[in-house]
């Protein structure tokens, strides 16, 4: 009602614009404090420097030992080469390692999963389809969708990989402590044209994710990708030493223009991401990263999350 009442109070359309933006941010910031405060706290917080220093820190010390579920450990990597000292020390400089690699029987039985499944369109999981009925479903509702996201719970290989001995080394080792796996998602990327609002919503934009004090995630390409196929970008060492008004803006940095950020943290510090299905890369997210949206063929990847806590489902109130 407030807002309604500002709106029609308001004429100016560039403060009408501004006054919804902020009503959407505050309402959204106060259904998070509301249903998950310890969520809203973490996102706050996490987003200074300082504290994630602090905060980090004091929860790597107090997590128990055994925060994974290692009911289902298996005995040898399926992924190489999993030195995790190595890749630690690289990430903790560069913010990226992107040498890991899925063997091709792995790389098939995902790829074959992901064609079996619907996926929910643009993650409404409202709307659901399968790979090979995407152009009909498509010129039914007279839009080209731009994700399609593809539940793992049921995929083995990705059970596999969640609790892979090798994965899990490296995010100890990085996150100095027993990681909880905290998400996984199989998700094409589709071709097409988009508008700058659903780019930003498809993490097709230099942003950064604050999903804990530490976290970290792994991409493996299942599908072949070069510069017009979706590559994963990302400007290397921004995961720690923003600039403080970056960091003040958390998630929102996502409505900066991509050069800018490019000019601020210098363009010889991109990382534009290509190569076969099966390769593998590892991140901490807190670095400006972005998928950039396919021009040529379908992107197909599998994303997998750890951190030191699980607040639930991450991407709520973002
Ligand atoms: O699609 C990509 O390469 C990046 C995805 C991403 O950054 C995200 O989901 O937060
Ligand atoms: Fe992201």
């Amino acid at each position: 009602m407030v807002a309604t009442a500002l709106r029609q109070v308001v004429r100016p359309r560039g403060y009408r614009r501004f006054l919804n933006k902020l009503f959407c941010y505050v309402s959204r910031s106060l259904t998070c404090l509301l249903y998950n405060p310890k969520l809203f706290l973490m996102r706050k917080l996490a987003r200074i420097e300082f504290m994630r220093q602090v905060w980090g820190t004091l929860t790597a010390c107090t997590i128990c030992p055994k925060t994974l579920n290692e009911s289902a450990p298996l005995p040898t990597s399926l992924v190489t080469p999993p030195n995790p000292k190595t890749i630690s020390a690289v990430l903790r400089q560069q913010g990226i390692y992107a040498g890991l690699q899925l063997s091709d029987v792995v790389v098939a039985e995902l790829v074959d999963f992901a064609h079996q499944t619907p996926f929910a369109v643009d993650r409404n999981p409202n709307i659901r389809c399968l790979f090979k009925d995407r152009a009909t479903l498509e010129a039914s509702l007279g839009y080209s969708f731009q994700l399609g996201s593809v539940n793992t719970q049921g995929c083995a290989a990705v059970q596999a990989l969640i609790y892979d001995p090798g994965l899990v080394e490296i995010a100890t080792e990085y996150l100095g402590a027993k990681p909880t796996a905290i998400g996984s998602e199989l998700l094409w990327s589709f071709p097409g044209e988009s508008t700058w609002k659903q780019q930003i919503k498809g993490a097709q934009v230099f942003h950064y994710d604050i999903d804990d004090y530490r976290s970290l995630k792994f991409f493996f390409y299942l599908t072949d990708v070069d510069e017009r196929n979706g590559p994963h970008v990302c400007i290397q060492k921004t995961h720690w030493g923003k600039k403080l008004g970056h960091q003040l803006m958390g998630q929102r940095c996502a409505s900066l223009k991509d050069h800018t950020l490019v000019e601020t943290y210098g363009a010889e510090q991109v990382l534009t991401v290509c190569g076969q299905a099966g390769l593998g890369i590892v991140e901490d997210t807190f670095c400006f990263h972005k998928g950039n949206r396919p021009v040529s063929r379908p992107r197909l990847m599998l994303q997998i999350q750890y951190a030191l806590n699980d607040y639930g489902d991450i991407r709520a109130y973002a």
